[in-house]
């Protein structure tokens, strides 16, 4: 059979402005879900191809004697997933199928745009669904319970541009903060074997991939583990260009872990510092201090790995001076990018359940669930006036001097990076600025007319 694996992107995504900032911020990449249950269906004999929308336009219509469509589904991308899909059944005598974070949190509306929907992690079922075994509407897939059962993303597979491997070496994470929708999709929490991961990272090698990502939610939750795999990648001359990850402020409390992260070349780190009040950590679960924040960027720049540094902004406990409190201190610490996410109620979180139930969502146009757009009731301003706080926050992060200070401390090109992303954050300044004043139609004048703000 022909199966076509589709990673969809908003309209917003596939815009030339969005793109190309999307190339000065990092390389084209993968999710790799698509690339796993790709590979299954290869070694059963059928004929697999993925595309991700985020990088080029496809006409997935050109494409010929397709038997199985395959979309995977984020919240922000459901609606392109589903008009896709819609689409597809329109045109061809194709099977539709729908799975990932959003179709799993929400199968019933998935299911209106599908022949099928997967709830879950899919490795288990996927075979048996393409070849007809399994006819239920809404699967409910059980997780893999030994990970490295599951065969290595197939990169072969992949029609669009990429430049980085991503590598899970564990799926989940121990903690469950309220707003996180990772630690409930991907559950429970589980490891796959050193050995394991260390040959899928020299097989990346062997591809000639210059860069590599762990993509885990949290890399560094066993530390014992985390410097295993950086020890066996110093000792086999397994190391990249650059290798982002996904880490916590406790990993800092480990000299040896934050000397071995330098030397494995794992160059650059989002940390969910959240806030940096104390209140707020608590309110959502966060289990860290604000001492630890403070320590963990003093270590991150002591051993040179550029630091993304994610704020959630809008938690019930926070006002407008802590946002600006933590654009300074990214500042302060000389902080690579920051990352300023709206609080998003994501389905399937605590945080969506909560904020129904007080009747605090706003919105049901799950295409700007996108941590960018403001979605909620926030407690302490209007939705606009949050919304104007990250922009705000993005504008006074993203400056020239900031950019030479970058220049100097990590080199030229990661400098000419950062220049790149002022000179976007200027023009998206411009662009929220009309959008919101002229262009009735757009999310941001309905939230200015809607709920303006206070001042
Ligand atoms: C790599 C990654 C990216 C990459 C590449 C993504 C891309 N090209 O679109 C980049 C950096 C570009 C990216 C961008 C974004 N991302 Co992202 N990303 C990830 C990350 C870290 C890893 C994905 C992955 O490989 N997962 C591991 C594999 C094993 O799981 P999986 O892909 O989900 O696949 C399994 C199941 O979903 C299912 N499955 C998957 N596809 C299909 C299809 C069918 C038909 C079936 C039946 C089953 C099925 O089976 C698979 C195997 O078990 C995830 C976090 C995470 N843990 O998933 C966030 C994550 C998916 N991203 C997220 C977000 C918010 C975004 C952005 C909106 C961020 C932003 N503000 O710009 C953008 C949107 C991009 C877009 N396409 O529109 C959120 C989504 C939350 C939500 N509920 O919507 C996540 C969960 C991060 C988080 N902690 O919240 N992302
Ligand atoms: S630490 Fe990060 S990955 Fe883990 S539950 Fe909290 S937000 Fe999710």
């Amino acid at each position: 059979m022909k199966v076509i694996f589709i990673t969809p992107a908003s309209n917003f995504r596939r815009f030339w402005g969005y793109r190309f900032g999307n190339y000065l911020y990092g390389h084209p990449n993968a999710i790799t879900g698509p690339l796993i249950l790709g590979h299954i269906l290869k070694d059963a004999g059928h004929d697999v191809e993925v595309y991700e929308e985020l990088y080029t336009d496809i006409d997935f219509f050109d494409l010929e004697d397709v038997d199985v469509y395959c979309l995977y589904t984020m919240t922000s991308s459901a609606p392109r997933a589903y008009e896709l899909a819609d689409e597809i059944r329109r045109r061809t005598k194709a099977r539709v199928l729908i799975g990932g974070m959003h179709a799993s949190a929400m199968p019933e509306e998935a299911a209106a745009h599908a022949d099928q929907v997967v709830v879950g992690e899919a490795e288990t079922v996927i075979l048996d669904i393409v070849e007809g075994r399994r006819t239920e509407k809404i699967v409910y897939a059980e997780c893999l319970k030994n990970l490295d059962d599951a065969p290595f993303p197939d990169y072969s597979l992949l029609k669009t541009p990429c430049l980085e491997a991503n590598v899970l070496s564990t799926r989940g994470c121990p903690f469950c903060c309220s707003f996180c929708t990772t630690s409930r999709m991907y559950h429970p929490y589980r490891e796959r074997s050193v050995d394991s991961v260390i040959e899928e990272i020299r097989y990346y090698k062997k591809l000639g991939f210059e860069y590599m990502n762990f993509e885990d939610d949290n890399f560094t939750a066993n530390r014992g583990r985390a410097k295993e795999i950086c020890r066996r990648m110093i000792a086999e001359d397994l190391t990249f260009k650059d290798t982002f990850f996904f880490g916590r402020v406790d990993m800092a409390k480990d000299e040896e872990m934050m000397e071995l992260l330098q030397k494995a070349h794992l160059s650059y780190v989002l940390v969910g510092f959240e806030s940096l009040n104390q209140a707020a950590l608590d309110e959502i679960d966060k289990h860290q201090k604000i001492s630890d924040i403070v320590n963990c960027a003093k270590s991150l720049a002591k051993h040179k790995i550029r630091l993304i540094a994610s704020f959630v902004l809008g938690i019930d406990t926070d006002g407008p001076e802590d946002i600006g409190r933590c654009v300074e201190f990214a500042k302060d610490v000389n902080a690579y990018t920051l990352q300023p996410a709206i609080l998003t109620p994501f389905p399937g979180t605590e945080t969506y359940k909560q904020f129904t139930e007080e009747k605090r969502m706003i919105t049901k146009d799950w295409s700007v669930f996108d941590m960018m757009n403001v979605t909620f009731l926030p407690k302490n301003m209007t939705p606009w006036e949050l919304q104007k706080q990250f922009l705000k926050a993005t504008k006074r992060f993203y400056t020239f001097v900031g950019s030479l200070k970058i220049m100097k401390t990590f080199g030229f090109e990661y400098g000419f990076r950062r220049l790149g992303l002022w000179l976007i954050t200027c023009l998206a300044m411009f662009g929220a600025a009309v959008q919101s004043r002229f262009k009735k139609d757009s999310y941001f004048y309905w939230l200015r007319h809607t709920w303006p703000d206070n001042g």
